[in-house]
């Protein structure tokens, strides 16, 4: 088995379009074949490693969202291969304006049968990086109507400097949406097709509705940075817990470059 391969290849008016907006979706980019055996894999490992046993009547409002399961590529030589594909981040270092990218951490996020919302957050709040050229692939694996609770964003908020320091919260929930909405940050929320991704910055501000469907909304992320990305001062306990996860032994100031973090691309 090889990996997931894609000639996808990017129009400036996308590229533009991720610096304007702080997210991109591309249509068509892994032929849903080539997935199916990643995702049974996936799938067997998220089974396996999962830790969460509460109903979800008795789980907070973060563990309603996703079963999340962290850095597979380290459980599974198959989910390894997938994580390692090139030309995925080969993607995200076009989108991102960097020559090379590597492997901060990946994660599968499955939000089951009555899975509630993931509430309005940015990712970097939980990264202690010292730049923005951060970004994740979010890559379902079946197709995601409205009512599984597909990804949307608000559109430009990577540039909105407030809220930053909100955690994934019924408060960031609340707070993000009113700033979105009295900002005039337009929402971008739609249905993903199998084989459809999107990359989203660490700083675009992201949410998902419930899952009233009648499947698990399945979804595999990876996280690429920039390969020169250095390790900024941890603002937050988030983010010293973070620096232990995704790199351990380093310290600010120090290169993001543990064996966790592989060259992805070239
Ligand atoms: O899949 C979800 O519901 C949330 C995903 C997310 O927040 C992310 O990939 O950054």
């Amino acid at each position: 088995m090889t990996t997931i391969s894609s000639d996808y290849a990017l129009t400036d008016t996308e590229r533009l379009a991720f610096e304007r907006r702080g997210f991109q979706k591309l249509r068509g980019v892994i032929d849903p074949e080539e997935l199916r055996p990643f995702a049974d894999e996936i799938t067997d490992q998220v089974i396996r490693l999962n830790t969460q046993s509460l109903p979800l009547a008795e789980r907070d409002l973060y563990s309603r969202a996703f079963l999340q399961v962290t850095n597979l590529w380290r459980q599974s030589a198959l989910v390894e291969k997938f994580v390692r594909s090139t030309d995925l981040a080969r993607l995200a270092a076009d989108l991102l304006g960097v020559e090379s990218v590597r492997l901060y951490h990946d994660q599968a996020l499955y939000k089951e049968r009555g899975g509630g919302i993931t509430p309005w957050h940015a990712d970097q709040y939980y990264w202690p990086l010292s730049t923005d050229r951060a970004v994740t692939i979010w890559i379902p694996l079946q197709d995601t109507p409205l009512e599984a609770g597909p990804l949307s964003f608000a559109t430009g908020s990577h540039r909105f400097q407030y809220a930053r320091d909100l955690p994934i919260s019924a408060e960031s929930e609340q707070r993000i949406a009113e700033l979105m909405l009295e900002q005039q940050y337009a929402v971008d929320a739609g249905p993903y097709a199998l084989g459809d991704v999107s990359y989203h910055l660490g700083w675009t501000f992201h949410r998902a509705g419930e899952n009233t469907a009648d499947f698990a909304r399945r979804v595999m992320t990876i996280i690429y940075v920039d390969a020169g990305m250095v390790i900024g001062e941890p603002r937050n306990d988030n983010q010293v817990k973070d620096l232990a996860a995704w790199a351990p032994g380093r310290k600010p100031g120090d290169r993001l470059d543990t064996e966790l973090n592989p060259v992805l691309y070239p």
